[in-house]
């Protein structure tokens, strides 16, 4: 008899041990949902995000809009949240209009972890508000980016002079703290002018045409910032074509392949490279834990770059030049 029993106890350890291992060993699928699809940014960040996936042994499901914009990223939302994915990652393209889309995934029981953007004030899991459902927001720190965009911006214009922001469009997380990054900055400097900001729609044949205008009006404009790799791709663009290459200063955000032909030619002083791919990584290893149990910060914030003419060579700052 107590033979008998003892081998059922082993029997019925071996079955919960194997049940545990089963547990474990689920292949959770991850999606990540870009601002867009093709942008140089967001293909960084699935690569790292491919990385972590891979080392979790999850499945990485990548779906997104071809623009950036809540019009056509809601019903990629939508689809996505048909599929049921164990968790999702994304980078919403508006503060206010991704609230009660994302809400909707939420309320299905898809745990939200924002990326490079955030939803309402960013800050999550207060209590309070109606944004603050998801699970952490892990991105570049944009006011700060903003700040050392001002900065070196100032230097090359000579601490005097006008200058103006290229932005994309209003309601963006980074792209609006960027900009005001940059002009709380700007307030440092009293004989430097920034002049009303230009929006581009991501779109940057708009921000070249656009920089062509505002030198039409300023003639003694002096310097640029493009908010993001569209606006100083189109800024940079709109300062060759208008022949002032060297005199209308320009500074990037963002670092896609192109930028290092255009620090090389003294198109663009400075590029504030993000992080993207370690955003990814991030994002899938904290969807990871959460999944298998552990508590995630509210918030991680990644690195940047900053790459101009004296390092662009440095393997150690090229790593993080822009996957195309
Ligand atoms: O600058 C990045 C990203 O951080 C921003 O939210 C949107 O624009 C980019 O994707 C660059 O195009």
């Amino acid at each position: 008899f107590l033979k008998a029993t003892a081998v059922a106890t082993l029997a019925t350890g071996v079955s919960a041990v194997a049940g545990s291992v089963k547990a474990q060993d689920k292949k959770f699928t991850i999606a990540l949902i870009p601002g867009l699809t093709t942008d140089a940014f967001y293909i960084t960040m699935r690569k790292g995000a491919e990385a972590a996936a891979k080392a979790v042994g999850a499945e990485l499901m990548f779906q997104g809009a071809s623009d950036f914009n809540p019009v056509t990223q809601v019903p990629v939302l939508d689809a996505v949240i048909a599929k049921k994915p164990d968790a999702i990652l994304i980078a919403p393209t508006d503060k206010d209009q991704l609230i009660q889309p994302l809400k909707k995934a939420a309320d299905a029981g898809i745990p939200i972890i924002t990326v490079d953007t955030f939803i309402g004030t960013g800050v999550y899991q207060t209590g309070s508000g109606d944004a603050d459902f998801p699970l952490s927001y892990i991105a570049s720190d944009n006011l700060l980016g903003g700040a050392i965009a001002a900065r070196a911006l100032a230097k090359a214009v000579g601490e005097k002079g006008k200058v103006y922001v290229s932005n994309v469009k209003p309601g963006i997380s980074t792209t609006d703290q960027r900009e005001q990054g940059f002009k709380d900055e700007m307030k440092k400097y009293p004989n430097i002018t920034v002049l009303e900001t230009q929006y581009n729609d991501d779109d940057a044949n708009k921000a070249a045409s656009q920089l062509q205008a505002v030198y039409a009006r300023n003639s003694d404009l002096d310097g640029v910032f493009g908010a993001n790799l569209f606006s100083a791709l189109g800024a940079a663009n709109g300062v060759q074509q208008a022949g002032q290459t060297g005199k209308i200063r320009v500074v990037a955000f963002d670092a896609p392949t192109t930028i290092v032909d255009n620090i090389n030619s003294g198109l663009v002083d400075l590029a504030i490279a993000q992080h993207p791919a370690e955003i990814g990584y991030f994002g899938v290893m904290a969807a990871y834990a959460h999944l298998t149990g552990n508590s995630i910060p509210t918030s991680i914030g990644t690195g940047f770059t900053v790459i101009d003419k004296s390092n662009v060579a440095d393997k150690n700052v090229a790593k993080f030049i822009y996957s195309d």
